[in-house]
């Protein structure tokens, strides 16, 4: 079977070295190198290249090297085309990392802790207990439930919010846009994990921050432009959220120029949340290479009608 790989190329020399040694019947091309473009059966791609489907005629299925697959203008693909975005360990776990680290932060004091520092200020504050601390995650998927289970057995009170109802172990579950006022009401640090969509562009804006107990927290990982950076802003200085931490930002990189940079309250990340693991990756991507021969759905398929 042939592949067409085009992301980061070091990444695509180990997985071409690695696919030749466990799978020797799948050749990974590394573009710009293509082999016949009619034996393309698969892209895996961060920006597929342009004219896709003209290009490569026979392509079965497009994957996104990447959690997310908003990067593809889905509408202007074949709609019979599968789709389907990257689920791997080393990507969950990095984002359960990450997550825990901006709850852990924020739950003690880091933000004004740093502050502090900066002013050579000796100021101790009351130091409180997880379970007094209400955290709230948006996107009970993949990534939120995994950050959820982390921060459950830290003894934080846990909430998540998703489009369906689900069911999670010692999470107080809300769901759609009727539970979503009491959802942000009970969320001192709301953690966004969100895929983007016409849905949840622009969601985290000046009218859900207003409806988290004042001086809450938000921690930004999903992507940039479902947040609105003036609303942000304002209500980091009217008090209304007391820190951020932002991992995702519209545009990236953000300018210099941008207020992010320099916001006392704000700890800003270059989108370095979670990344794919090269090891555990390649594993998921052979396994999701033989249920496409097995003619079994691949693990991610997005969606659609839905557009995650
Ligand atoms: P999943 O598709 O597994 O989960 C998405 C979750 O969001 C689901 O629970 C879904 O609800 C919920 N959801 C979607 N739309 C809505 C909506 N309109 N209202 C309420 N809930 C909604 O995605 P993952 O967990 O794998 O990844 C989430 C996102 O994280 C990615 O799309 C990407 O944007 C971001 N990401 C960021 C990274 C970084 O480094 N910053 C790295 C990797 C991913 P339901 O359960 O009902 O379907
Ligand atoms: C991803 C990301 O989607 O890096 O994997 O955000």
């Amino acid at each position: 079977m042939q592949i067409l790989y085009k992301s980061d190329p070091q990444r695509g020399a180990l997985w071409q070295q690695w696919l030749a040694q466990h799978a020797p019947d799948i050749q990974l091309h590394l573009w710009p190198e293509t082999g016949d473009p009619q034996a393309i059966e698969i892209a895996i791609v961060w920006q597929p290249p342009e004219k896709l489907t003209e290009t490569f005629p026979n392509l079965k299925a497009l994957l996104s090297v990447g959690a997310g697959a908003d990067q593809f203008d889905l509408a202007a693909l074949p709609p019979d085309l599968p789709v389907v975005r990257m689920i791997e360990p080393g990507l969950t776990q990095g984002m359960v990392e990450y997550v825990t680290f901006a709850v852990l932060g924020i739950h003690r004091d880091m933000p004004r802790y740093l502050q502090q520092q900066r002013a050579a200020q000796w100021q101790a504050h009351s130091v409180r207990p997880a379970a007094t601390r209400r955290v709230g995650v948006m996107g009970l998927g993949e990534l939120g439930q995994a950050a959820l289970r982390q921060l459950v057995s830290l003894g934080f009170d846990c909430a998540g919010w998703s489009r369906t109802p689900r069911q999670l172990d010692g999470v107080q579950c809300f769901h759609g846009a009727a539970q979503m006022g009491a959802f942000l009401a009970r969320s001192d640090i709301l953690v966004c994990l969100l895929p983007l969509t016409a849905e949840t562009r622009g969601l985290l804006n000046r009218d859900l921050f207003a409806q988290l107990p004042p001086g809450a927290a938000l921690v930004q990982a999903g992507r940039g432009a479902q947040l609105n950076s003036q609303d942000l802003l304002a209500a980091l200085d009217g008090g209304q959220l007391a820190a951020a931490v932002i991992d995702v930002t519209d545009p990236e990189p953000l300018p210099p120029s941008h207020p992010f940079w320099r916001h006392p309250a704000i700890w800003l990340t270059p989108h370095i949340a979670s990344q794919t693991q090269n090891e555990s990756a390649v594993a998921a991507l052979l396994e999701n290479l033989r249920r496409y021969q097995r003619g079994e759905p691949m693990v991610g398929l997005i969606d659609r009608a839905r557009g995650y």
